[in-house]
């Protein structure tokens, strides 16, 4: 099932550049440059309101929702329910990233999302990213139908993943993240955080341009959570216009995360609405992809701000 008010055009189209830095339009929302996210046999426009990638988590342990979709019917149920709620993206993971995780074996990740993917590419058209580090799990979900590779290690885990987004013509995420999921928490430390994550993302970018990906398949996020203090985090959601400089269409996942249990000073809290209020700001700040584990709620929040004002589309 596709929803009837999906916002992105995919046409198969091999686009000539991506865009550059973004300028600021009125209302005070920035307009970002990059227009568009190539993926392996289509392109994703963007539009007035940032696209929404759902998040599927097929996992006994992620922080917000592990063991709600863990069973492979639960998943691609969960999958299709996000795709009715305007999901433009599928995101399917299966290792939970959380601080202080464990690492998942490759047999176990595979029987885990393969047939999650498989199900899920065979029953709807909204594109599919899978969540991995793994090269052989990138390779047989690609095989199985999914067009983006979203990997938290920007393809440094696993020396095999670069040739891997290379040779399939997948787009990819390539995230910023300080250390490893293991050990990521433990010392958070940066000098001046957007610099540091700015360049860092730039280094990784021209690196996989270097092994023969096209600049306009490769979204870049500054790994919100990832090795960082509440004061990091802060800054990186702050600052984010900054990395429209790097000419890549900006993806960033702050769904349900730490920081807002922080802000709210209760850890317990429910963090929905901190989540939607991080999704405007990001909105305003011109960003194209928001990663989410509550794609409906979110989705209206976006349309009702953009109703009242602080869109420049008129189609809405
Ligand atoms: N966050 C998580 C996982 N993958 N990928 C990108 N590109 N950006 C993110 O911010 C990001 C990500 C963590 O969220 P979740 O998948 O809900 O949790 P868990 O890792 O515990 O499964």
């Amino acid at each position: 099932m596709v929803s009837e008010d999906r916002r992105q055009k995919s046409v198969k189209e091999t686009p000539q550049d991506s865009g550059g830095g973004g300028h600021t339009a009125p209302c005070g929302a920035v307009r970002a440059q990059a227009r568009y996210w190539q993926l392996r046999t289509r392109r994703l426009e963007f539009g007035p309101i940032p696209l929404l990638m759902g998040i599927v988590n097929v996992t006994p342990d992620s922080f917000y929702d592990g063991g709600k979709y863990f069973d492979p019917k639960a998943a691609v149920d969960h999958a299709l329910q996000l795709v009715a709620e305007g999901a433009d993206l599928l995101d399917i993971g299966g290792e939970s990233t959380r601080p202080y995780a464990t690492p998942v074996p490759l047999a176990e990740e595979l029987r885990r999302v393969i047939p999650v993917v498989a199900e899920v590419a065979s029953e709807v058209d909204v594109p599919i990213s899978i969540d991995t580090y793994k090269a052989q799990v990138a390779r047989e979900a690609i095989a199985a139908g999914a067009e983006v590779v979203n990997d938290i290690t920007a393809l440094r885990g696993d020396p095999e993943m670069l040739a891997v987004v290379a040779e399939s013509g997948a787009g990819v995420c390539l995230m910023h993240m300080q250390g490893t999921p293991q050990t990521m928490q433990d010392a958070p430390f940066y000098e001046d955080v957007l610099r540091e994550v700015r360049d860092f993302l730039a280094c990784v970018r021209d690196r996989t341009v270097a092994a023969g990906v096209s600049a306009d398949r490769i979204a870049l996020d500054p790994g919100i959570g990832f090795g960082k203090r509440l004061e990091h985090n802060l800054a990186l959601l702050r600052g984010m216009e900054t990395f429209h400089q790097l000419g890549c269409p900006l993806l960033v996942g702050p769904s349900r995360k730490r920081f807002i249990g922080e802000l709210a000073g209760d850890m317990q809290a429910d963090r929905l609405p901190g989540t939607i209020a991080t999704v405007l700001s990001l909105a305003m700040k011109g960003v194209q992809i928001i990663r989410v584990h509550d794609v409906g709620a979110v989705r209206q929040a976006l349309r009702v701000f953009a109703a009242l004002g602080w869109s420049l589309n008129e189609d809405l």
